[in-house]
């Protein structure tokens, strides 16, 4: 608690009086809410919107607040909460709670716990705060469809006391989606074949990097209602999975992991600490960090299409004969051939040292020692949007891979991070050589081994 109060001091964050280190939803928001009579109103309207995946593709999706995934609702174990939902969609709804433990008459199950909300009107849930851990909630009426256009959103509880602080603590919601390369309107009724997979309802190149200093204690929620399982993997680190959505796991079941699975339903926390680097965060199915064009492509790998080219261009003007060395040259699709409007390249983006042939579900976690300092959670979410805010990692040098043939050898950046070695116990304690650590004594470690 009290490390807690205080790494919101030094993060600067503007609420310290929070007994918690608040969430950040990347590229999302926290919903705001008014104390009356000792309850906490929290105010959702499901309703249409236009949402853009990644700069260049918008959806129509249906949304809580005009966004998807809806804005995080973020509460305290022991707070009685009441939240007032408006439907402006043109059909039924209802809000389920997943996995609270609640009232059955609150649970939000159209037609089972309650009659469905009609459009126009607004409805009021109410109940108390029985345990802590990372809920969601969802429609559950038209299920198919209204899940299918975006109506899901995290549900955090914090504990009263937190056994082990957290620095940092973000929240990732899976989802896919299948929208026609030029379409807006995502296709509800697929059942299998989804062309689009989000986090929090951005693809790469429109993902928001997540933030760490070196040292600091990292939490990452991860929340699933989409269609299938997302094995999701950091470079760099292991990590333990420290919670379900049914509860805290005992440190004793813990175990260490590069890869957790969260299926449909589902949500996983896990932690770790953070070390110096840009590391890669992805869902670890080969379609899954991709966009629209990587589907129903022949396989011209090795291939030799030479002459096929001219004579379909005659037929085809623009045509290009791709795919026969491999598929990297489609992260270069945008630059050179015109695909539909409204549709994300199959992947692509640019890092510190060239295109990034990723997509989908994607994003990097930047743990940088010049990390700047945010004046709360919504500053972070207002900041930080795109995968190159942020910066990119100095390297120190000699640690960069390179060509070993001295022609080609690309010069290393001429920047490098300051400092390799760092306190385990004091992580803003850091030096370029070994040595003690002035406010402990202990031994500085490399950066790499101070877990
Ligand atoms: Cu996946």
């Amino acid at each position: 608690m009290m490390r807690t109060l205080m790494t919101a001091l030094a993060l600067g964050m503007a609420h310290a009086a929070h007994a918690y280190t608040p969430v950040i939803t990347p590229n999302g928001s926290t919903l705001k809410w008014e104390m009356k009579d000792g309850v906490k109103v929290f105010r959702l309207t499901v309703e249409p919107c236009d949402h853009e995946l990644a700069p260049g593709s918008t959806i129509k999706a249906w949304c809580y607040n005009g966004q998807t995934p809806g804005p995080t609702i973020e509460a305290v174990e022991g707070d009685r909460v009441r939240i007032l939902v408006e439907n402006k969609l043109r059909e039924a709804t209802a809000v389920h709670w997943h996995g609270l433990l609640l009232p059955s008459g609150m649970d939000g199950v159209a037609g089972l716990s309650q009659p469905a909300i009609p459009p126009g009107d607004t409805f009021a849930y109410e109940f108390t705060l029985k345990q802590h851990g990372t809920q969601m909630y969802h429609s559950h009426a038209d299920e198919m469809v209204q899940i299918g256009l975006g109506t899901m959103g995290f549900f955090i509880i914090h504990p009263k006391e937190r056994k082990r602080a957290i620095d940092r603590d973000y929240a990732l919601f899976l989802n896919e989606w299948d929208v026609a390369p030029g379409a807006a309107r995502p296709n509800p009724s697929e059942m299998t074949d989804f062309n689009l997979f989000t986090f929090n309802s951005r693809s790469f190149p429109g993902t928001a990097p997540l933030g760490a200093k070196p040292g600091e204690r990292v939490r990452v929620r991860i929340g699933n209602v989409s269609q299938d399982c997302h094995p999701i993997h950091i470079h760099g680190h292991t990590f333990k999975v420290v919670a379900t959505d049914g509860g805290d796991i005992p440190e004793s079941a813990q175990w260490p992991e590069t890869t957790v699975v969260v299926c449909p339903g589902q949500t996983r926390d896990f932690e770790f600490t953070a070390i110096a680097g840009d590391w890669a965060l992805h869902c670890h199915k080969r379609h899954h960090p991709m966009n629209p064009m990587g589907h129903d492509v022949p396989n011209m790998l090795g291939v030799d299409q030479k002459g096929v080219e001219d004579k379909i261009k005659k037929l085809v003007p623009g045509y290009m004969a791709m795919g026969e060395t491999g598929m990297g040259e489609h992260s270069q699709h945008a630059k050179h051939m015109e695909g539909p409007e409204n549709t994300l390249p199959m992947m692509g983006g640019d890092g510190p040292f060239g295109s990034l042939e990723m997509g989908g579900m994607f994003t990097v976690m930047k743990v940088h020692s010049d990390l700047p300092a945010f004046a709360s959670a919504e500053d972070y979410m207002k900041r930080v949007k795109l995968p190159g805010d942020l910066g990119w990692f100095k390297n120190p040098p000699g640690t960069v891979a390179s060509s070993i043939n001295a022609k080609k050898k690309a010069p290393e950046p001429a920047t490098t991070e300051k400092g390799v070695y760092a306190c385990p116990m004091h992580p803003e304690v850091r030096s370029d050589k070994p040595g003690r650590c002035p406010k402990c004594g202990m031994d500085l470690v490399p950066e790499r081994d101070h877990h």
